[in-house]
């Protein structure tokens, strides 16, 4: 742990400096105000009382994921490359992209494949970080449209994959590879809600544990593709051969080759919702104020419905209230009160999208653990 938190704090300071922010304020443990899943590589999700304070997540309050320990990438020298099918292979320098670009900023929720394994993991025992409902975070990102990059080095008629590449070091099976993936031409080029290359998050420069000095931010697909520690781009004609697309985020039964060939990479993430308060096994009072997130599918075109919550084992549901604005991309909190009996009962949450589509009271095992979203379930008891 203290290692990998002088890490942070080195990274952090270079990130200060460089936008002229005094260093005091990004001085603090990043995990302080998280649940550490595991140090190295570090992993952490919010409690989850504070994840639904806010629409808009602090990022002490956002979950990290990450495959290794945070590279330690020197903001003067770090550059960003667009190579491949284009016309004029470019190289950005971090002044570049945030002194001479037009910058945007979008509002999107982040949230991993594995969100809510260690529920799934109860069906049948899943390796892997053993999530609670935490991994999932909404937040403003500031940077340039990856399709403005991609129309400065001019991308070739021949296109159809945008590879990405982060600069951090992975351990794997006694060699060390790097996190990556891509996303379809057409993801890369959609206008109304764009995905970033982006270097602030919340209005301040990425913090080390969060891809500082540069991610790509995908609204609407699963937190793998918008890769870290940002350091090449390619474009392609084919999906990138990178483990992380093509081995890892797939659902599938088995790991075996065979499996993993025949399955595709998971783009979009699905309609999910969890209740964050109260906390599972906690002493309540009738009725209760219950309150959590809800996330539709990864398609601007689809909404949330409604939320309903049931303390009778799903026989009767009472729906909850929507708070704050539907934006595409964005998760939505909801509250609700409910009566509930004496004694142990169970709160139930479930979600319906604007096509109909319920969240399943089951799914089936992936090996994985991907993409978990059967109804969630809160013991509590009153009196
Ligand atoms: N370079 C790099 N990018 C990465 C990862 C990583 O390990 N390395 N993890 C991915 C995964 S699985 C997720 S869910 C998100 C998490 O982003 P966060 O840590 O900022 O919440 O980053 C993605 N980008
Ligand atoms: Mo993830």
């Amino acid at each position: 742990m203290e290692l990998n938190r002088r890490t942070f704090l080195r990274v952090g300071a270079l990130g200060a400096v460089w936008l002229g922010m005094g260093p005091d304020l990004m001085a603090a443990d990043p995990f302080e105000s998280l649940k550490v899943l595991s140090t190295d590589p570090p992993n952490a999700e919010p409690h989850l009382a504070d994840l639904v304070r806010d629409w808009i997540t602090p990022v002490e309050h956002f979950y990290v994921r990450s495959h290794a320990v945070a590279p330690k990438l020197d903001p003067g020298t770090f550059k960003v490359s667009v190579e491949g099918l284009v016309q004029r292979p470019m190289q950005f320098t971090l002044g570049e992209l945030t002194g001479k670009l037009q910058p945007r900023t979008v509002t999107a929720t982040m949230t991993c494949a594995g969100n809510r394994r260690n529920e799934h993991s109860k069906i049948k025992k899943i390796d892997g970080v053993p999530w609670g409902e935490g991994a999932i975070g909404n937040a403003n990102w500031t940077g340039i449209r990856l399709a403005d990059l991609l129309k400065k080095a001019g991308i070739r008629e021949s296109a159809k994959h945008i590879w990405f590449e982060g600069a951090d070091r992975i351990p794997k099976g006694g060699d060390v590879i790097t996190f990556g993936g891509s996303i379809p031409l057409e993801k890369a080029l959609e206008d109304a809600t764009p995905a970033l290359v982006a270097y602030e998050m919340n209005g301040k420069p990425l913090t080390a544990d969060h891809g500082f000095p540069l991610r790509t931010v995908v609204p609407g697909y699963i937190g793998a593709r918008s890769v870290k520690w940002l350091r090449r781009i390619v474009v392609s004609d084919r999906p990138s051969p990178n483990h992380y697309l093509q081995g890892a985020y797939k659902l599938v039964e088995e790991e075996t080759p065979e499996f993993l060939a025949k399955a595709p990479p998971i783009y979009e993430y699905i309609l999910n919702s969890a209740i964050c308060v109260p906390a599972s096994g906690s002493k309540v009072d009738s009725p209760v104020d219950v309150r959590g997130y809800v996330l539709g599918p990864g398609d601007p075109h689809v909404t949330v419905a409604k939320v309903e919550v049931s303390a009778d084992g799903g026989k009767s549901w009472t729906q909850a209230k929507l708070l704050g604005k539907e934006m595409p991309y964005c998760w939505r909190l909801w509250q609700v009160n409910i009566d509930l009996p004496e004694g142990s009962t169970e709160l139930i949450v479930r979600a319906t999208d604007s096509q109909g589509n319920q969240q399943p009271q089951t799914v089936p095992w992936n090996v994985k653990g991907y993409m978990y979203n059967a109804w969630h379930h809160v013991p509590v008891t009153t009196g």
